[in-house]
């Protein structure tokens, strides 16, 4: 494999999953797409192996994407990570997180290929988390923002090092969650996000606030006017 020619001390060891989930330790056999520090891919890596925070110590980093998916009222959809989740498990997030996996349709070495592999990855995890349908989220009503790339700590030893393509999409869905993914769902207004944290008893992911302590709110505000000056941005965002 490549990824140990790039990374010859990549840790690949057995016991970290110990006592964890099944179903998300089989979701943890899945192929992470590989990248420079430029979201150039240069290589395939399990998401285990991704996950690991000796690894990321190492400077491993993979593609991610964040949809944030709003109702008519542009109410966002927040979701509450299930418990069985390896990392950032009961923590209050957006829409839906993931992965585009090591597959032709959802790879794509730079934009604007690439966009259109997370969008693909997004409509299969949107079904799979929250049983949302591809036909109530067409690919050409997402809207790609900007990429984030950020590095953060989860619990014992796993984490994140991602760069996050953001999409935005508007749309009115029907739901029908996966309970070893997700545990609640609720859709916020601008005021109702801040006063939820304002709640310190619920936690949120490292990469919801960072999101939410830069640009959420700036555009959310522009979702019906003008949003079209906020996408597609080239740059990558280091956070
Ligand atoms: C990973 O999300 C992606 C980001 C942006 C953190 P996740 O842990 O929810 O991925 P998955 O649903 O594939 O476990
Ligand atoms: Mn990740």
């Amino acid at each position: 494999e490549t990824i140990l020619r790039l990374f010859p001390d990549i840790d690949t060891s057995g016991d970290a999953l110990e006592g964890q989930d099944e179903e998300q330790i089989r979701l943890m056999d899945e192929v992470c797409i590989v990248l420079d520090e430029n979201d150039m891919p240069i290589g395939t890596a399990s998401k285990k192996i991704c996950h690991l925070m000796t690894n990321i110590d190492k400077g491993l980093l993979h593609r991610a994407f964040s949809v944030f998916l709003f109702n008519d009222k542009n109410e966002l959809l927040l979701q509450q990570r299930a418990s069985e989740k390896i990392t950032f498990p009961d923590m209050w997030t957006n829409t839906c997180c993931s992965h585009p996996l090591s597959m032709p349709s959802e790879t794509g070495s730079n934009l604007p290929d690439s966009i259109m592999g997370v969008k693909r990855a997004a409509q299969r995890k949107l079904d799979h988390e929250l049983g949302i349908k591809k036909e109530q989220v067409p690919i050409e009503n997402f809207h790609f923002l900007t990429r984030i790339h950020y590095k953060a700590p989860s619990n014992g030893q796993w984490g994140e090092h991602e760069i996050d393509y953001i999409l935005f999409i508007k749309a009115n869905v029907d739901l029908d969650i996966n309970k070893n993914e997700v545990q609640a769902t609720k859709y916020v207004s601008e005021d109702g996000l801040k006063e939820l944290f304002k709640d310190h008893t619920l936690k949120f992911t490292p990469w919801f606030k960072l999101i939410c302590e830069s640009m959420l709110f700036e555009w959310w505000s522009h979702l019906d006017n003008g949003l079209e000056k906020y996408t597609n941005e080239q740059e990558i965002r280091r956070m």
